[in-house]
């Protein structure tokens, strides 16, 4: 595995690289080209810069996340084979730069969805969090002014203020797919590319919906185990593959995350770790610090599983508490993702010297 961090890219993130490398424990660095838009092409020059940017601070470019997939080709609109067209050119351009692993999600309209991004913990230290209630007695444009004043001057990915703008035409959008509509548009999607994915070895990287359950009556197609397994039988070439992303597939609390792991053996390109706990089932969660006595999930039995099923791919920490008086992005801060990537190398050291090599 190679232990990376999410880096939004100069004028975008607070963090920067010297610092991520400072880490020792990060040596590679998860990225996107973020003002683009889904259906844009990523030209070569533009990912050169991109690479060097990362290279030049000592660090490894590990990964995109994410390119992100147009609402018409999530909802098959007549724009999809155009914005496929430019998918595939992107792909071609990311692998002739030698990267090989990309992340994206099939969410309709909206990416991860918290109701709270600055939850106050008796430690002082700051959280997000999904309330239901919420979620059930607010639309989505009501929910995003209500969080806007938490973001710390950005942007929650997929809460645009740009989108929010055409929220309503993008629900429009969706009126007519259901689940098994989104499903049948993922599968052409990925049909489509994956011959430049062989071509190139890239391999795709489905990250779940986040909360794994439909919410503002929009479907949601990778949420558990019996999710997975249809979508990697669906197009079973081995590019077609998964994040596994734990504090997404954990907000179900009756998923068990060691045995997802398991049922993607093999097909697991791409790692998020980090853990949530529950204050009224999945009602209401908040995030948690890595460690495993912090929260509800096992990470020793999540990097056991990795490691037990060959996993050697990009992981990362995933979003962490705001701490120490850090300004970030919610979720996306240095220094709680900096312990929770050391735990997570600590964890991942204990098994792979318990269990001896695979
Ligand atoms: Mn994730």
């Amino acid at each position: 595995m190679i232990m990376c961090m999410r880096w939004y890219g100069e004028g975008h993130d607070t963090v920067m690289l010297e610092q991520i490398r400072q880490t020792c424990y990060v040596k590679g660095i998860i990225t996107t080209l973020y003002d683009k838009q889904p259906g844009e092409v990523w030209h070569a020059d533009e990912i050169a810069a991109m690479k060097r940017t990362v290279e030049d601070a000592g660090l490894t470019l590990a990964g995109i996340e994410s390119v992100n997939v147009s609402d018409a080709i999530k909802a098959a609109t007549p724009d999809r084979d155009r914005d496929i067209e430019a998918y595939i050119k992107t792909l071609r351009n990311l692998g002739e730069a030698g990267i090989h692993m990309v992340c994206y999600n099939f969410m309709p309209v909206f990416d991860w969805t918290r109701t709270e991004l600055a939850r106050r913990r008796a430690d002082g230290s700051t959280v997000l969090a999904y309330h239901q209630a919420t979620v059930d007695g607010m639309d989505p444009e009501a929910m995003f002014a209500s969080i806007d004043g938490d973001m710390n001057g950005t942007v929650m990915p997929g809460w645009e203020p740009e989108r929010m703008a055409h929220v309503k035409e993008l629900f429009d959008l969706y009126s007519d797919v259901d689940e098994q509509v989104l499903f049948d548009n993922l599968v052409y999607f990925l049909n489509a590319i994956m011959p430049v994915c062989d071509e190139y070895d890239i391999n795709m990287a489905i990250h779940p919906d986040d909360p794994a359950w439909p919410i503002f009556g929009l479907p949601r197609i990778i949420r558990d185990e019996a999710h997975v397994r249809r979508l990697l039988e669906a197009v079973p070439n081995p590019h077609n593959g998964l994040t596994f992303c734990a504090g997404s597939y954990g907000t179900n609390p009756d998923n068990d995350l060691a045995r997802i792991i398991h049922a993607a053996a093999g097909r697991i390109h791409f790692a998020h770790v980090r853990n949530l706990r529950f204050n009224d089932g999945r009602n209401d969660f908040e995030e948690a610090a890595h460690l495993s006595a912090d929260g509800f999930f096992d990470l020793h039995a999540i990097v056991r599983a990795l490691y037990e099923t060959g996993f050697d791919g990009p992981i990362r920490p995933d979003h962490g508490r705001m701490i120490w008086g850090e300004v970030a992005m919610p979720g996306y801060g240095l220094y709680d993702r900096a312990l929770g990537a050391a735990y997570v190398c600590g964890l991942w050291e204990a098994v792979e010297k318990e269990l001896g090599p695979r």
